[in-house]
Protein backbone atom coordinates (compact mmCIF):
# COMPACT_ATOMS: atom_id res chain seq x y z
CA UNK A 1 0.00 0.00 0.00
CA UNK A 2 1.37 3.55 -1.13
CA UNK A 3 1.56 5.99 1.94
CA UNK A 4 -0.90 9.30 1.79
CA UNK A 5 0.95 12.20 0.20
CA UNK A 6 1.27 14.86 2.95
CA UNK A 7 0.63 18.57 1.91
CA UNK A 8 1.96 21.46 4.15
CA UNK A 9 -0.17 24.56 3.47
CA UNK A 10 1.09 28.29 4.90
CA UNK A 11 -2.34 30.40 3.91
CA UNK A 12 -4.86 27.81 4.70
CA UNK A 13 -7.07 30.17 6.57
CA UNK A 14 -6.97 32.01 3.30
CA UNK A 15 -9.20 32.28 0.22
CA UNK A 16 -6.90 30.35 -1.74
CA UNK A 17 -6.40 27.38 1.12
CA UNK A 18 -9.23 26.32 1.76
CA UNK A 19 -10.44 25.60 -1.83
CA UNK A 20 -6.24 24.35 -2.23
CA UNK A 21 -7.69 22.44 1.15
CA UNK A 22 -10.59 20.63 -0.54
CA UNK A 23 -8.63 19.55 -3.31
CA UNK A 24 -6.18 17.82 -1.35
CA UNK A 25 -8.47 16.32 0.94
CA UNK A 26 -10.25 14.66 -1.98
CA UNK A 27 -7.11 13.47 -3.78
CA UNK A 28 -6.70 11.76 -0.45
CA UNK A 29 -3.53 13.68 0.43
CA UNK A 30 -2.96 13.93 4.21
CA UNK A 31 -2.93 17.78 4.62
CA UNK A 32 -0.87 20.40 7.44
CA UNK A 33 -2.22 23.88 7.58
CA UNK A 34 0.22 26.62 9.58
CA UNK A 35 -2.42 28.91 11.03
CA UNK A 36 -1.70 32.41 13.06
CA UNK A 37 -2.80 32.96 16.98
CA UNK A 38 -5.60 35.35 16.64
CA UNK A 39 -8.04 36.57 19.26
CA UNK A 40 -10.62 35.83 17.13
CA UNK A 41 -11.46 32.53 15.21
CA UNK A 42 -9.99 32.87 11.66
CA UNK A 43 -10.87 29.44 10.51
CA UNK A 44 -14.32 30.14 8.98
CA UNK A 45 -13.63 29.45 5.63
CA UNK A 46 -12.07 25.89 6.45
CA UNK A 47 -14.36 25.23 9.30
CA UNK A 48 -16.70 22.96 6.90
CA UNK A 49 -13.57 20.69 6.67
CA UNK A 50 -11.88 20.45 9.80
CA UNK A 51 -12.46 17.16 11.73
CA UNK A 52 -12.42 16.55 15.37
CA UNK A 53 -8.94 17.47 16.92
CA UNK A 54 -9.54 14.72 19.07
CA UNK A 55 -10.01 12.26 15.72
CA UNK A 56 -6.42 9.81 16.51
CA UNK A 57 -5.88 10.01 12.51
CA UNK A 58 -6.86 13.54 11.36
CA UNK A 59 -6.77 13.99 7.31
CA UNK A 60 -6.40 17.58 8.42
CA UNK A 61 -4.54 19.59 10.50
CA UNK A 62 -3.18 22.90 12.09
CA UNK A 63 -0.39 23.91 13.67
CA UNK A 64 0.49 27.23 14.80
CA UNK A 65 3.42 28.86 12.92
CA UNK A 66 4.13 32.40 11.81
CA UNK A 67 5.78 33.38 8.32
CA UNK A 68 7.29 36.08 10.60
CA UNK A 69 8.75 33.29 12.84
CA UNK A 70 11.51 31.16 11.38
CA UNK A 71 12.03 28.45 14.37
CA UNK A 72 8.26 28.23 13.40
CA UNK A 73 8.36 27.37 10.08
CA UNK A 74 11.60 24.89 10.66
CA UNK A 75 10.00 22.62 13.50
CA UNK A 76 6.81 21.89 11.18
CA UNK A 77 8.54 21.39 8.02
CA UNK A 78 11.22 19.06 9.65
CA UNK A 79 8.23 17.64 12.02
CA UNK A 80 5.72 17.18 9.60
CA UNK A 81 8.35 15.86 6.63
CA UNK A 82 5.82 16.94 3.92
CA UNK A 83 5.83 15.75 0.38
CA UNK A 84 4.80 19.21 -1.04
CA UNK A 85 4.72 22.29 0.54
CA UNK A 86 2.28 25.26 -1.02
CA UNK A 87 3.18 28.55 -0.04
CA UNK A 88 0.15 30.42 -0.11
CA UNK A 89 0.51 32.81 3.13
CA UNK A 90 1.08 36.98 2.58
CA UNK A 91 0.07 40.05 3.60
CA UNK A 92 -1.83 39.93 0.52
CA UNK A 93 -3.95 43.19 0.52
CA UNK A 94 -2.21 45.80 -2.58
CA UNK A 95 -3.63 49.09 -1.08
CA UNK A 96 -2.66 48.15 2.23
CA UNK A 97 0.67 47.64 1.70
CA UNK A 98 1.02 51.45 1.15
CA UNK A 99 0.21 51.92 4.50
CA UNK A 100 2.14 48.68 5.96
CA UNK A 101 5.13 48.40 3.38
CA UNK A 102 7.80 47.16 5.57
CA UNK A 103 5.36 44.28 7.15
CA UNK A 104 4.65 43.89 3.73
CA UNK A 105 8.45 43.12 2.72
CA UNK A 106 8.70 40.86 6.13
CA UNK A 107 6.29 38.54 5.52
CA UNK A 108 5.10 38.63 1.68
CA UNK A 109 8.87 39.14 0.53
CA UNK A 110 10.95 37.61 3.29
CA UNK A 111 8.25 35.20 4.51
CA UNK A 112 8.59 33.15 1.35
CA UNK A 113 12.58 33.29 2.10
CA UNK A 114 12.35 31.99 5.93
CA UNK A 115 10.20 28.89 4.15
CA UNK A 116 12.86 28.63 1.08
CA UNK A 117 15.56 28.19 3.89
CA UNK A 118 13.82 26.18 6.39
CA UNK A 119 13.71 23.44 3.30
CA UNK A 120 17.33 23.56 2.85
CA UNK A 121 18.48 23.58 6.74
CA UNK A 122 15.99 20.67 7.23
CA UNK A 123 16.97 19.16 4.41
CA UNK A 124 13.55 17.72 3.58
CA UNK A 125 12.60 16.15 0.13
CA UNK A 126 9.67 18.15 -0.78
CA UNK A 127 8.32 20.00 -3.89
CA UNK A 128 7.56 23.84 -3.44
CA UNK A 129 4.85 26.13 -4.70
CA UNK A 130 5.28 29.59 -4.38
CA UNK A 131 1.96 32.06 -5.20
CA UNK A 132 3.23 35.20 -7.41
CA UNK A 133 0.91 37.05 -8.79
CA UNK A 134 0.30 38.51 -11.65
CA UNK A 135 0.93 42.53 -9.80
CA UNK A 136 4.15 42.26 -10.58
CA UNK A 137 3.47 43.09 -14.09
CA UNK A 138 2.61 46.46 -12.82
CA UNK A 139 2.83 48.53 -15.60
CA UNK A 140 4.09 46.39 -18.43
CA UNK A 141 1.12 46.72 -21.14
CA UNK A 142 -1.06 43.51 -21.58
CA UNK A 143 -0.99 40.47 -22.62
CA UNK A 144 1.50 39.16 -19.98
CA UNK A 145 2.99 35.84 -20.41
CA UNK A 146 6.34 34.48 -18.76
CA UNK A 147 8.11 36.06 -20.63
CA UNK A 148 6.70 39.91 -20.14
CA UNK A 149 8.85 42.02 -17.82
CA UNK A 150 8.14 42.67 -14.57
CA UNK A 151 7.45 46.36 -13.43
CA UNK A 152 6.14 46.96 -9.71
CA UNK A 153 3.58 49.36 -8.98
CA UNK A 154 3.34 48.86 -5.18
CA UNK A 155 5.20 47.11 -2.05
CA UNK A 156 3.09 44.07 -2.40
CA UNK A 157 4.24 43.50 -5.85
CA UNK A 158 8.08 44.78 -5.23
CA UNK A 159 7.75 41.94 -2.43
CA UNK A 160 6.66 39.17 -4.58
CA UNK A 161 8.97 40.06 -7.11
CA UNK A 162 11.44 39.16 -4.58
CA UNK A 163 9.84 36.58 -3.39
CA UNK A 164 9.53 35.12 -7.05
CA UNK A 165 13.14 35.36 -7.90
CA UNK A 166 14.48 33.57 -4.62
CA UNK A 167 12.21 30.74 -5.62
CA UNK A 168 14.11 30.55 -9.29
CA UNK A 169 17.11 30.91 -7.36
CA UNK A 170 16.71 28.23 -4.92
CA UNK A 171 15.39 25.91 -8.00
CA UNK A 172 18.57 27.00 -10.11
CA UNK A 173 21.07 26.90 -7.08
CA UNK A 174 20.33 24.23 -4.97
CA UNK A 175 17.76 21.92 -7.45
CA UNK A 176 14.95 22.52 -5.79
CA UNK A 177 11.86 21.06 -7.13
CA UNK A 178 10.29 25.04 -6.81
CA UNK A 179 7.36 26.32 -9.25
CA UNK A 180 5.82 29.88 -9.31
CA UNK A 181 2.31 29.91 -10.13
CA UNK A 182 1.86 33.38 -11.34
CA UNK A 183 -1.53 33.99 -11.13
CA UNK A 184 -4.04 36.47 -12.31
CA UNK A 185 -6.88 37.94 -10.21
CA UNK A 186 -9.20 35.13 -8.82
CA UNK A 187 -12.40 35.18 -7.07
CA UNK A 188 -14.95 33.44 -5.30
CA UNK A 189 -17.80 33.79 -2.62
CA UNK A 190 -14.82 32.87 -0.28
CA UNK A 191 -12.95 36.41 -1.72
CA UNK A 192 -11.97 38.40 1.85
CA UNK A 193 -14.95 41.23 1.64
CA UNK A 194 -12.05 44.46 0.92
CA UNK A 195 -11.42 42.90 -2.43
CA UNK A 196 -13.08 45.11 -5.06
CA UNK A 197 -15.57 41.92 -6.16
CA UNK A 198 -16.34 40.68 -3.08
CA UNK A 199 -16.81 44.23 -1.78
CA UNK A 200 -19.01 45.10 -4.29
CA UNK A 201 -21.23 41.87 -4.17
CA UNK A 202 -21.64 42.71 -1.33
CA UNK A 203 -22.86 45.72 -1.74
CA UNK A 204 -24.91 45.01 -4.46
CA UNK A 205 -26.41 42.09 -1.84
CA UNK A 206 -27.47 44.19 0.79
CA UNK A 207 -28.71 47.29 -1.15
CA UNK A 208 -31.06 45.01 -2.64
CA UNK A 209 -32.18 43.86 1.65
CA UNK A 210 -32.10 47.59 2.54
CA UNK A 211 -28.93 47.06 4.37
CA UNK A 212 -26.97 49.80 3.23
CA UNK A 213 -27.68 52.19 0.84
CA UNK A 214 -24.49 53.34 -0.55
CA UNK A 215 -20.95 51.86 -1.35
CA UNK A 216 -17.87 53.67 -1.58
CA UNK A 217 -14.87 53.04 -4.22
CA UNK A 218 -11.69 54.23 -5.87
CA UNK A 219 -10.54 53.71 -9.73
CA UNK A 220 -13.21 51.92 -11.48
CA UNK A 221 -11.34 52.14 -14.92
CA UNK A 222 -8.45 49.93 -13.60
CA UNK A 223 -9.02 46.76 -16.57
CA UNK A 224 -8.21 42.80 -14.60
CA UNK A 225 -8.05 39.39 -15.60
CA UNK A 226 -10.81 37.55 -13.07
CA UNK A 227 -10.89 33.90 -13.05
CA UNK A 228 -12.54 31.65 -10.18
CA UNK A 229 -10.32 30.88 -7.31
CA UNK A 230 -11.88 26.83 -7.37
CA UNK A 231 -10.39 26.77 -10.81
CA UNK A 232 -6.65 28.05 -9.79
CA UNK A 233 -5.99 25.40 -7.16
CA UNK A 234 -6.48 22.89 -9.81
CA UNK A 235 -3.69 24.21 -12.06
CA UNK A 236 -1.23 24.90 -8.49
CA UNK A 237 -1.96 21.58 -7.96
CA UNK A 238 -1.34 20.20 -11.48
CA UNK A 239 1.87 22.57 -11.87
CA UNK A 240 3.07 20.23 -8.80
CA UNK A 241 2.53 17.14 -10.49
CA UNK A 242 4.73 17.63 -13.44
CA UNK A 243 8.01 15.89 -14.33
CA UNK A 244 9.94 19.52 -13.83
CA UNK A 245 9.84 22.45 -12.08
CA UNK A 246 8.79 25.29 -13.98
CA UNK A 247 7.12 28.69 -13.93
CA UNK A 248 3.45 29.51 -15.86
CA UNK A 249 0.98 32.17 -15.75
CA UNK A 250 -2.69 31.12 -15.11
CA UNK A 251 -5.23 33.14 -16.00
CA UNK A 252 -8.62 33.68 -18.25
CA UNK A 253 -7.60 35.40 -21.17
CA UNK A 254 -10.27 38.00 -20.84
CA UNK A 255 -10.31 41.13 -19.15
CA UNK A 256 -12.64 43.26 -17.48
CA UNK A 257 -13.06 46.95 -15.56
CA UNK A 258 -14.01 47.43 -12.26
CA UNK A 259 -17.40 49.45 -14.29
CA UNK A 260 -18.39 46.35 -16.53
CA UNK A 261 -18.01 44.27 -12.76
CA UNK A 262 -20.45 46.59 -11.59
CA UNK A 263 -22.70 46.36 -14.51
CA UNK A 264 -22.59 42.99 -13.78
CA UNK A 265 -22.96 42.47 -10.11
CA UNK A 266 -25.52 45.00 -9.66
CA UNK A 267 -27.46 44.23 -13.02
CA UNK A 268 -28.16 40.52 -11.85
CA UNK A 269 -30.37 41.92 -8.97
CA UNK A 270 -32.12 44.71 -11.34
CA UNK A 271 -30.16 47.24 -9.49
CA UNK A 272 -28.27 50.56 -10.90
CA UNK A 273 -25.03 51.11 -9.90
CA UNK A 274 -24.90 54.26 -10.49
CA UNK A 275 -27.69 55.40 -8.15
CA UNK A 276 -25.46 53.90 -5.45
CA UNK A 277 -21.54 54.15 -6.23
CA UNK A 278 -19.74 57.09 -4.78
CA UNK A 279 -15.56 57.80 -5.15
CA UNK A 280 -13.99 57.86 -2.41
CA UNK A 281 -9.81 58.62 -2.91
CA UNK A 282 -9.34 56.64 -0.02
CA UNK A 283 -9.32 53.74 -1.97
CA UNK A 284 -6.97 54.65 -4.95
CA UNK A 285 -3.53 53.61 -4.96
CA UNK A 286 -0.10 56.09 -4.88
CA UNK A 287 0.20 53.89 -8.01
CA UNK A 288 -1.93 52.13 -9.85
CA UNK A 289 -1.59 49.01 -12.17
CA UNK A 290 -3.92 49.76 -15.16
CA UNK A 291 -4.76 46.72 -16.90
CA UNK A 292 -4.21 42.82 -17.01
CA UNK A 293 -4.71 40.57 -19.31
CA UNK A 294 -3.18 37.02 -18.74
CA UNK A 295 -2.19 34.52 -21.36
CA UNK A 296 -1.91 31.57 -19.96
CA UNK A 297 -0.89 29.40 -23.26
CA UNK A 298 2.36 27.52 -21.67
CA UNK A 299 -0.07 26.25 -18.64
CA UNK A 300 -2.55 25.37 -21.42
CA UNK A 301 0.07 23.28 -23.66
CA UNK A 302 2.14 21.92 -20.68
CA UNK A 303 -0.90 20.22 -18.94
CA UNK A 304 -3.90 21.29 -20.83
CA UNK A 305 -5.27 23.75 -17.45
CA UNK A 306 -7.82 26.36 -18.67
CA UNK A 307 -10.63 28.24 -16.83
CA UNK A 308 -14.06 26.53 -16.21
CA UNK A 309 -15.45 29.50 -14.63
CA UNK A 310 -16.05 32.87 -17.21
CA UNK A 311 -16.92 36.48 -15.89
CA UNK A 312 -20.48 36.44 -16.07
CA UNK A 313 -21.45 33.17 -14.09
CA UNK A 314 -18.30 34.56 -11.55
CA UNK A 315 -20.09 37.70 -10.69
CA UNK A 316 -23.48 35.60 -10.97
CA UNK A 317 -21.89 33.14 -8.56
CA UNK A 318 -20.89 35.89 -5.71
CA UNK A 319 -23.94 37.96 -5.89
CA UNK A 320 -25.89 34.71 -5.02
CA UNK A 321 -23.60 33.74 -2.55
CA UNK A 322 -23.77 37.47 -0.50
CA UNK A 323 -27.62 37.62 -0.93
CA UNK A 324 -28.00 33.71 0.45
CA UNK A 325 -25.65 34.77 3.44
CA UNK A 326 -27.15 38.49 4.03
CA UNK A 327 -30.34 37.27 4.01
CA UNK A 328 -29.69 34.56 6.37
CA UNK A 329 -28.10 37.10 8.75
CA UNK A 330 -30.94 39.52 8.14
CA UNK A 331 -33.60 36.54 9.22
CA UNK A 332 -30.93 36.17 12.56
CA UNK A 333 -31.19 39.79 13.30
CA UNK A 334 -35.04 40.17 13.02
CA UNK A 335 -35.26 37.22 15.10
CA UNK A 336 -33.21 38.79 18.05
CA UNK A 337 -35.53 41.41 17.58
CA UNK A 338 -38.52 39.47 17.65
CA UNK A 339 -37.07 37.97 21.14
CA UNK A 340 -36.19 41.32 22.28
CA UNK A 341 -39.34 42.85 21.63
CA UNK A 342 -40.88 40.09 23.70
P1 LIG B 1 -5.85 35.76 1.45
O1 LIG B 1 -7.27 35.30 1.38
O2 LIG B 1 -5.54 37.16 1.83
O3 LIG B 1 -5.09 34.77 2.47
C1 LIG B 1 -3.81 35.07 2.95
C2 LIG B 1 -3.42 33.99 3.95
O4 LIG B 1 -2.11 34.30 4.47
C3 LIG B 1 -4.35 33.88 5.17
O5 LIG B 1 -4.48 32.53 5.52
C4 LIG B 1 -3.57 34.62 6.24
O6 LIG B 1 -3.89 34.24 7.56
C5 LIG B 1 -2.16 34.18 5.89
N1 LIG B 1 -1.14 35.04 6.49
C6 LIG B 1 -1.06 36.39 6.44
N2 LIG B 1 0.00 36.81 7.15
C7 LIG B 1 0.58 35.71 7.69
C8 LIG B 1 1.69 35.50 8.54
N3 LIG B 1 2.41 36.52 9.02
N4 LIG B 1 2.03 34.24 8.87
C9 LIG B 1 1.28 33.19 8.42
N5 LIG B 1 0.20 33.32 7.62
C10 LIG B 1 -0.14 34.57 7.26
O7 LIG B 1 -5.11 35.47 0.06
P2 LIG B 1 -5.58 34.57 -1.19
O8 LIG B 1 -6.44 35.39 -2.06
O9 LIG B 1 -6.04 33.25 -0.69
O10 LIG B 1 -4.19 34.41 -1.96
C11 LIG B 1 -3.28 33.35 -1.66
C12 LIG B 1 -1.88 33.74 -2.10
O11 LIG B 1 -1.88 34.00 -3.50
C13 LIG B 1 -1.33 35.01 -1.47
O12 LIG B 1 0.07 34.85 -1.35
C14 LIG B 1 -1.64 36.10 -2.48
O13 LIG B 1 -0.73 37.16 -2.33
C15 LIG B 1 -1.42 35.33 -3.76
N6 LIG B 1 -2.19 35.76 -4.93
C16 LIG B 1 -3.54 35.93 -4.83
C17 LIG B 1 -4.26 36.25 -5.97
C18 LIG B 1 -5.76 36.41 -5.93
O14 LIG B 1 -6.31 36.99 -6.88
N7 LIG B 1 -6.44 35.91 -4.91
C19 LIG B 1 -3.60 36.37 -7.20
C20 LIG B 1 -2.22 36.16 -7.25
C21 LIG B 1 -1.53 35.84 -6.11
P3 LIG B 1 -5.12 34.93 8.38
O15 LIG B 1 -6.37 34.24 7.90
O16 LIG B 1 -4.77 34.64 9.79
O17 LIG B 1 -5.10 36.39 8.03
O1 LIG C 1 -8.34 45.65 -6.72
C1 LIG C 1 -9.65 48.81 -8.00
C2 LIG C 1 -8.20 48.78 -7.53
O2 LIG C 1 -7.95 44.99 -4.34
C3 LIG C 1 -8.66 45.45 -8.08
C4 LIG C 1 -4.91 40.57 -4.68
O3 LIG C 1 -5.48 39.29 -4.53
O4 LIG C 1 -5.08 40.45 -7.07
C5 LIG C 1 -5.45 41.21 -5.95
O5 LIG C 1 -4.94 42.53 -6.05
C6 LIG C 1 -8.77 46.79 -8.77
C7 LIG C 1 -7.62 47.75 -8.48
O6 LIG C 1 -7.22 43.46 -6.25
C8 LIG C 1 -11.66 49.72 -5.12
O7 LIG C 1 -7.62 50.07 -7.62
C9 LIG C 1 -11.47 50.34 -7.19
O8 LIG C 1 -7.23 48.37 -9.66
O9 LIG C 1 -9.59 43.67 -5.73
P1 LIG C 1 -8.33 44.43 -5.66
P2 LIG C 1 -5.73 43.72 -6.78
O10 LIG C 1 -5.16 44.97 -6.28
O11 LIG C 1 -5.76 43.51 -8.25
C10 LIG C 1 -3.67 40.30 -7.28
C11 LIG C 1 -3.44 39.44 -8.47
C12 LIG C 1 -2.96 39.84 -6.06
O12 LIG C 1 -1.93 39.19 -6.14
C13 LIG C 1 -3.39 40.43 -4.76
O13 LIG C 1 -2.97 39.61 -3.67
O14 LIG C 1 -9.95 47.44 -8.26
N1 LIG C 1 -10.59 49.33 -6.99
N2 LIG C 1 -12.13 50.60 -6.05
C14 LIG C 1 -10.69 48.93 -5.72
N3 LIG C 1 -10.04 47.94 -5.05
C15 LIG C 1 -10.39 47.75 -3.74
N4 LIG C 1 -9.78 46.76 -3.04
N5 LIG C 1 -11.32 48.52 -3.13
C16 LIG C 1 -11.99 49.53 -3.76
O15 LIG C 1 -12.83 50.21 -3.16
Amino acid sequence: MTAMKKALITGITGQDGSYLTELLLAKSYRVFGIIRRSSSFNTGRIDHIYQDPHDPDPKLKLVFGDLNDASSLNKIIRTVQPDEIYHLGAQSHVRVSFDVPEYTGEITGLGTVRLLEAIRETGVTTRFYNASSSEMFGSTPPPQNEQTPFHPRSPYAAAKVYAHWMTVNYRDGYGLFACNGILFNHESPRRGETFVTRKITRAAARIKLGLQTKLFLGNLDARRDWGYAGDYVEAMWTMMQQDKADDYVIATGETHSVREFLDEAFGHLSLDWKEYVEIDPRYCRPTEVDALLGDSSKARKAFGWKPKVRFQDLARMMVDSDLELESGLLDRRTRNHEVLER
